[in-house]
């Protein structure tokens, strides 16, 4: 192991309990003191704190952290990234790129990392942020002369925006780069919209120097659209949310005495279940919903609910969705998924 390698190993338990005590000061002194050590920015960037992320992302989908620990601490990462960035901070010697998150994404923390390595390697970034619409993207593609636009999806349900973002900025004629969790972990869903995706931070580095990024692209055609089926989940989405909310307080006693705030969130989840399955739909792939659904159960789980009604519902939208063959398949095998481990039980 390298000195550096040594040097992350032992700091990564004492960033961890920074951000679990909401520590920022001893946070951004870890990370400093690797800096002063001649430990890479990138490598602190990118082998302390994005691990870090993770981490903090697995412990609340077990319900060992709340939202709000997990906002303290992502808020502590952001202090520590632009800590380590005004540290190693290199003046451009290549040409722009313009780095956002897509329609509707608020991960901005991901794509930041990756706008921060890539500053490290020389480029002059333009960081967008969060949630940037397509119409505003594209105009300010316009207005500067960018290399290159990367693009962050961490969600698969915003893969349809995505895509719509990745048109527009084709139609621009600026080469894209995509990443993050929401292309899948293999980069699946970019090679479904024929985009070119790198899957962390050193490849899109690698990337944007290649040649690959810059062969003419063509409109990739997704012809199982025809069906209509995407069309018609997102026409009908308010009412198949209502409807399956109906169902719930019909058949699940315990909704029925739900405060204001847990409709709410039920209502959020719903909207999420239907986002999910037309997002598969979009790019016709059942394992898209499939760890959609897995993920669901593990969250349900770990937080003593049963998964039952959640069942119920995807059985309630199949039921609603009698001529959608393609969103049923899903639906039924996301239902089996389920159900599977309580038979077993
Ligand atoms: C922090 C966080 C948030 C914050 C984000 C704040 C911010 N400023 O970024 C907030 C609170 C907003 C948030 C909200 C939500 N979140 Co959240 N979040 C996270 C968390 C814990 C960390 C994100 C992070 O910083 N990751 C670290 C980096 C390094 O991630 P990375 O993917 O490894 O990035 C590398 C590569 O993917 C790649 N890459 C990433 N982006 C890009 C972009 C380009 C162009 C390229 C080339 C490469 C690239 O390079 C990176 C570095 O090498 C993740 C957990 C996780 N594992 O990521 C959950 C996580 C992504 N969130 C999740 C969820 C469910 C949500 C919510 C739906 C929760 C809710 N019910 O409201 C909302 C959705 C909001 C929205 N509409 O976007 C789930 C997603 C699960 C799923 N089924 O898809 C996760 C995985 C948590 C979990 N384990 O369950 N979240």
């Amino acid at each position: 192991m390298s000195d550096s390698t040594d040097a992350l190993a032992a700091a990564y338990p004492d960033l961890i309990r920074c951000l679990g005590e909401a520590d920022e000061y001893g946070a951004t002194d870890v990370a400093l003191g690797l800096l002063a050590a001649g430990v890479p920015a990138e490598a602190v960037l990118l082998e302390l704190i994005a691990p870090a992320q993770a981490q903090v992302g697995q412990w609340w989908q077990r319900n060992e952290w709340s939202v709000a620990q997990e906002h303290a601490a992502t808020h502590i990462s952001e202090r520590v990234v632009a800590a380590v960035s005004s540290y190693a901070s290199p003046r451009p010697n290549r040409g722009r790129v313009v780095v956002a998150c897509m329609d509707g994404e608020w991960h901005a923390l991901p794509v930041r990392l990756v706008a921060e390595v890539l500053r490290l390697r020389g480029w002059n970034v333009t960081f967008l942020g969060a949630s940037v619409p397509a119409a505003h993207l594209v105009s300010y593609l316009h207005r500067y002369d960018a290399h290159a636009v990367a693009l962050g999806c961490a969600l698969p349900m915003r893969l349809p925006q995505a895509h719509a973002m990745i048109e527009a900025c084709r139609r621009a004629d600026v080469p894209i780069l995509v990443g993050g969790r929401g292309f899948g972990a293999d980069g699946r869903w970019a090679a479904r919209l024929g985009v070119a995706w790198a899957p962390d931070a050193t490849s899109a580095a690698a990337a944007l120097t290649g040649e690959a990024l810059f062969d003419e692209a063509s409109e990739v055609e997704l012809p199982h659209l025809a069906d209509d089926e995407y069309a018609g989940l997102v026409r009908r989405r308010g009412e198949l949310i209502d409807s399956a909310l109906a169902d719930l307080t019909d058949h699940v006693p315990a909704t029925r005495e739900y405060s204001g705030p847990q409709l709410d969130r039920t209502v959020e989840d719903l909207g999420h279940i239907v986002d999910f399955l037309a997002a598969a739909v979009y790019v016709d792939d059942q394992t898209l919903f499939g760890e959609f659904v897995d993920w669901l159960g593990e969250v349900l789980t770990s937080r003593g609910v049963p998964r039952e009604p959640v069942a119920r519902t995807l059985a309630h939208l199949a039921d609603e969705l009698r001529d959608f063959p393609r969103a049923r398949g899903f639906l039924g095998a996301g239902q089996a998924a389920l159900t599977a481990p309580a038979l077993t039980s």
